[in-house]
């Protein structure tokens, strides 16, 4: 038996703070249109899609900070994407910033949603592992301000049906945790979609520049592997706004084996056909978590 998905991944060159929202909108669409053209079923955008990455700003003005963030998905000024994917018959995966009034009570979230071919949102996740912090910091050259500008986000790991895929998602930072990932495997994700903005040099350990490249791959690659999912990772890459952010967004086989890699650090689309039957070489035998696993000798992670 055959279960084939042909997925896309969608990288985007930087963003900058003047781009206007119709202009983001239309690189996304053409990169939509790219990977219709190469017949993909669902396309994955990165984190923070329709901005420039503003946590690398102290921004102190509310109204201007406000303008960063998305108070209902869809709305009208991403609409034409949405309409774009049901004209198309295309999935997609996007990133963004969530500002939610939830009892009375202004929300942030750094967000991602699930759209169907018919341009219906299936599934949400809020970002967990907020990186950064939460007060601006004198000596850094470039903020990372996460931790103001988000909450945790509240919705745990939860895993939707993509038509017959059960897709669970994680964004960015959440990627180098294993438990992320093994509580989307567990809550039963054949297909992990993600979406990062990650600085090549982070001014706390210059010394790992050079291996920032390496340990998102590292992660994406042992994430899929350790859990037996296929993964899709998109990336915000390119000098934004004069700070480097790591590309190489890829799709990587429940093997942890790379299938798909892009190779400039600007608006490109990469694709694989994914075969969900090889999900099975790793969950029925290395990774089978109802025989092999042991979780009374775990309690500790939980607590
Ligand atoms: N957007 C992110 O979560 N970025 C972090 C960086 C700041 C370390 C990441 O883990 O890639």
């Amino acid at each position: 038996m055959s279960r084939k998905l042909n997925l896309a991944v969608a990288q985007l060159g930087p963003i900058h703070r003047s781009e206007s929202r119709s202009a983001i909108l239309g690189r996304l669409m053409e990169m939509m249109r790219e990977a219709k053209g190469r017949g993909a079923e669902l396309v994955v955008f990165p984190e923070a899609a329709l901005t420039s990455f503003f946590p690398r700003w102290f921004i102190e003005d509310e109204a201007e900070l406000d303008s960063y963030y998305e108070t209902a998905m869809p709305n009208p000024s991403v609409q034409p994407l949405f309409d774009l994917a049901v004209q198309l018959g295309i999935g997609f995966h996007l990133g963004y910033a969530e500002l939610a009034w939830e009892n009375g009570r202004k929300r942030r979230f750094n967000t991602a949603v699930l759209v169907d071919r018919n341009g219906r949102v299936v599934g949400k996740y809020r970002k967990i592992h907020l990186p950064g912090h939460a007060d601006y910091e004198a000596d850094r050259p470039f903020q990372n301000l996460e931790k103001r500008y988000f909450e945790v986000g509240d919705l745990g790991f939860p895993v939707y049906s993509y038509e017959e895929w059960q897709v669970g998602m994680c964004i960015c930072n959440d990627r180098r945790w294993p438990e992320a990932w093994r509580m989307l495997g567990l809550n039963g994700a054949e297909l992990v979609c993600l979406g990062y903005n990650t600085p090549v040099t982070d001014p706390r350990t210059p010394q790992h520049s050079h291996l920032t490249s390496f340990h998102h791959l590292l992660s994406v690659q042992a994430g899929a592997y350790q859990n037996g999912v296929w993964a899709a990772a998109a990336g915000k890459a390119g000098v934004e706004e004069g700070w480097p952010l790591v590309g190489h967004s890829c799709i990587v086989a429940p093997s942890g084996e790379v299938v798909a890699l892009t190779s400039s650090v600007e608006d490109e689309v990469i694709s694989a056909v994914c075969n969900f039957e090889r999900n099975r070489e790793i969950r029925e035998h290395i990774f089978n978590f109802e025989k092999h696993r042991q979780p009374h000798t775990y309690r500790k992670i939980a607590e």
